[in-house]
């Protein structure tokens, strides 16, 4: 039988974004979660896990036998808020590092429908799946909103997976049903329809309360959906008003034109041709929506997105691995579009969120190297895009994303290495990061998300279960 869950005591020092702009660093302190994983005590200022327990417990009403403690090993250890990967295709992670000099429309031909197409076997799907969640909570990925295929019975095996693994996530089934081989694609929109509610029926009968897996209505990109397509799931998105949608906007300039030639205003009734447009005149346009990408967005486009209150994922490893371009973050954030990143696996090659801070943080010096010398993305500001932003792009603000009472602790154990008097490594699995002992916290967190890797990641908690362990 398994173990009931546990209160939980977590001492030493936690880091999180308290603004988009500001880290908050909370030294000798402890953090109370209760049995359902939710945080009930933040208290700094203790010299020690064992004095922490004693001011704090008698106040929850918590014995000490009903507590598991875990307390931070030294000065280079902190906890973090889990990242959250705003967007991914779990179906594609086999193909990671495998593009070539491909760029989007070629590429989704070439490498990615073969692929996907292929995952309808269900041993395939539940080999690349199974690893995939692994790969992503090693990394410190604790929400990951996921597109897997066409497929039903292998996007339901995604949720069921995650679910057992412990993951919070979005899952969606893939719709598209034009555009793509005849091998792949959703038979009529009716049939594409009927899948996606067998889908999220599905998902949401293995996790009533929704309490880590959830549905996301998911058209792939307006290129490879039909009008009547994308009507019927703006109505299904009206009905279903708790429902997240995800979908791709202006990633590639090719694509960008295909929209414009198959989605005239006279043919959507949108007031201009713009790829925001259609997805607004068919209802897709919402605050649940998530735009993965937004590359090429206009003015008016970035305007009309606040407006609707859609948010955007910046995937720039993918951005720049499939030649697609560098999105202006600060200019989306000033425009008011709430923001998030995604790893994007596979146009992105890599599983990992403090990669994708850091290819954000690059690709934002490229923009400022094209005259914009404020695109420039902080430490600061990365880190919060891959926390607390991202769980509002995924409509999981104030729950999940930092360390704050009534949240919910999906976390992770940083540890980076050390360095002794003679300049051997201290730590066993040390990774990249050296700390010599005499950088500030600030320093040391700099080190971490340039330099940093899942070596760095020790352990990693969702809604207060361990669900990985180095
Ligand atoms: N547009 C896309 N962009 C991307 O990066 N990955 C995809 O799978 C995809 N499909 C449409």
């Amino acid at each position: 039988m398994a173990t009931p869950p546990k209160n939980k005591l977590f001492f030493g020092s936690f880091v999180h974004s308290k603004t988009l702009a500001e880290l908050e660093y909370l030294h000798s302190t402890a953090i109370a979660v209760d049995a359902t994983g939710k945080i009930v005590a933040v208290e700094p200022g203790h010299a020690t896990a064992a004095a922490a327990a004693e001011a704090l417990l008698p106040k929850l009403g918590w014995a000490a036998g009903d507590v598991d403690t875990v307390a931070t090993k030294s000065d280079s250890h902190f906890f973090f808020p889990g990242f959250i990967d705003t967007h991914l295709h779990a179906s594609q992670y086999p193909n990671v590092g495998i593009f070539g000099n491909s760029t989007l429309l070629d590429w989704l031909n070439t490498y990615t429908f073969p692929l996907e197409a292929s995952l309808a076997d269900p041993a395939k799907a539940r080999k690349v799946y199974t690893r995939v969640i692994r790969k992503t909570l090693a990394h410190g990925t604790t929400t990951a909103a996921y597109y897997a295929t066409v497929d039903v019975s292998s996007t339901n095996l995604l949720a069921d997976l995650c679910l057992a693994a412990g993951q919070r996530a979005l899952v969606g089934r893939v719709c598209m049903d034009q555009l793509s081989p005849a091998y792949y694609r959703d038979e009529s929109p009716a049939a594409a329809l009927a899948s996606t509610l067998a889908s999220i029926a599905h998902i949401e009968s293995i996790d009533p309360s929704a309490s880590l897996v959830r549905p996301v209505l998911t058209p792939r990109f307006a290129p490879s959906c039909s009008a009547p397509l994308l009507k019927g799931l703006g109505a299904l998105a009206a009905d279903r008003p708790d429902l997240p949608i995800q979908t791709h906007i202006s990633e590639n300039k090719n694509e960008i034109a295909l929209v414009k030639e198959l989605f005239p205003p006279s043919s959507t009734g949108a007031p201009d041709d713009s790829y925001s447009s259609v997805y607004d005149a068919f209802g897709l346009l919402t605050e649940r929506t998530i735009l993965a990408h937004g590359v090429h967005l206009s003015e008016v486009e970035a305007e009309l997105i606040a407006k609707r209150g859609a948010k955007v994922s910046h995937c720039p490893c993918s951005n720049s691995a499939i030649t697609s371009g560098a999105a202006r973050v600060r200019w989306l954030i000033e425009k008011g579009v709430t923001c998030g990143l995604g790893t994007d696996m596979s146009g992105g090659y890599s599983p990992s969120v403090l990669e994708a801070a850091r290819h954000a943080a690059l690709v934002s010096r490229h923009v400022a190297m094209g005259g914009d010398d404020k695109a420039k993305l902080t430490v600061e500001e990365v880190l919060y895009l891959a926390t607390r932003g991202g769980a509002d792009v995924v409509g999981l603000g104030g729950r999940v994303g930092a360390f704050e009472v009534g949240m919910e602790w999906d976390a992770q154990l940083v540890g980076l290495g050390t360095v002794d008097a003679e300049g051997g490594a201290v730590e066993e699995e040390d990774g990249n990061v050296d700390v010599f002992g005499w950088e500030t916290w600030e320093e040391r967190i700099a080190k971490w998300v340039y330099n940093g890797d899942d070596r760095n990641t020790r352990k990693v908690w969702v809604k207060g279960r361990l669900v990985h362990e180095r």
